[in-house]
């Protein structure tokens, strides 16, 4: 036996390609599929196959009787796409590596109906036949649908961190001060602002982490104040917005969230929703239909670390197409943060399943 490569963007792509070379009725035997970088850093997907010595050879054109073997093959092809329209009895035998993925699947927390959308494209398909390279095109499915949103720092960027309750706000915004202030090999000018006037000991907390890093702190409490305050900002780099946790049931807070929101002045600020790993889906599509009048322009995924269940926040986003701008995974400022990456994601909803 033979082991050969073949990389294409999707695993179903390789494997057409390698069918494609040895001839649909070749023996061929799937060992790995994965996902790699090419020299672009795109995530593409290889996967590698044993076949027959003869088989191989033949490829090679190592065989006197050239002709007849193209014969051979263009027969063997025939009969192939013969066999893909009997296809009744094809998915009764396939049903077994569908359902095996489906429940994998189901484990991480996608929804069904977006599984049984993704897996019917292929069920009639070679790719339905075997359970990695199956998985594998799954994943690239997901892959493709995830969106991230590049850090872009030229230019003032006014960022205001809204959502549920205790997700992680006002520690992703030190997470991030410390990035952008500290941390960053041009540091930039970063000044708090605080407009959560409502829980006790919010406004320390936030204090407390902008005194670590001398960083100017202001509280802002009247809705008509906000445009004054970031009007007075205008020399620095990144202004980072804390505010009150909002539950879908207190709507005293997230109508001043939405009014502080509304009343920038002429000032661009980009919104972004703090959604926790370890939230319900209901949870978050409460919370997201409650600011979902604004313009959010991002999520920053937080308790990373706290959950491998994340196929449910994976399918939300996907569906609302929602970018990830940053993933915070514990609970250490600063080291707890990312810039949101494809891969990142991806290789926590893979984990070991390739
Ligand atoms: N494990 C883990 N814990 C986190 C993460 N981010 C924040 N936390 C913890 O979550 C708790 C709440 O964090 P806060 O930053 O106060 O949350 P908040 O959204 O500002 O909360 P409210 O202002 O009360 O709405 C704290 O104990 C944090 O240390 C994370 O990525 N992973
Ligand atoms: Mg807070």
């Amino acid at each position: 036996m033979v082991e050969e490569t073949f990389v294409a963007p999707n695993p179903r792509e390789a494997f057409e390609l390698a069918k494609e070379k040895y001839g649909y009725f070749s023996e061929l035997t799937l060992l790995k599929a994965i996902q790699i970088k090419n020299d672009k850093g795109k995530l593409v997907s290889q996967i590698t196959v044993s076949v027959s010595s003869n088989d191989f050879l033949d490829s090679i054109g190592y065989d006197e009787e050239e002709e007849l073997v193209k014969e051979i093959h263009v027969l063997k092809e025939q009969i192939s796409t013969m066999k893909q329209l009997v296809s009744p009895e094809d998915t009764a035998e396939v049903q077994p590596v569908l359902n095996a993925v489906k429940s994998v699947m189901l484990q991480r927390g996608l929804s069904e109906v977006w599984l049984d959308e993704i897996l019917g494209e292929v069920a009639q398909s070679t790719v339905a036949e075997d359970e990695q390279l199956l998985l594998s095109y799954v994943l690239d499915e997901i892959n493709e649908r995830l969106r991230v949103k590049p850090e872009v720092l030229s230019g003032q960027k006014i960022m205001m961190l809204i959502g549920s309750t205790g997700v992680g706000k006002t520690t992703t915004v030190a997470k991030l001060a410390a990035r952008y202030a500290l941390l960053l090999e041009n540091p930039l000018k970063v000044a708090l602002v605080n407009l959560d006037t409502f829980r006790v000991g919010a406004y320390e907390q936030l204090e407390h982490y902008a005194d670590q890093m001398q960083l100017t702190h202001i509280k802002v409490e009247r809705v008509e104040a906000f445009a004054e305050v970031l009007r007075d900002l205008k020399g620095y780099d990144v202004i980072l917005v804390d505010t009150a946790g909002v539950s879908p049931y207190d709507t005293g807070k997230l109508i001043k969230t939405i009014e502080f929101l509304k009343n920038t002045g002429d000032h661009k600020v980009e919104a972004s929703l703090v959604l926790s790993a370890t939230a319900k889906r209901e949870d978050v599509v409460d919370i997201y239909e409650h600011f979902s009048f604004l313009d959010i322009e991002s999520a920053i995924l937080t308790k990373f670390d706290e959950t491998k269940r994340i196929g449910e926040l994976f399918g939300f986003l996907i569906e609302k197409q929602i970018p990830v701008s940053y993933i915070s995974d514990g609970q250490y400022v600063p080291d707890d943060l990312t810039v949101a990456s494809k891969e990142r994601l991806m290789e926590r909803l893979a984990g070991e399943l390739l």
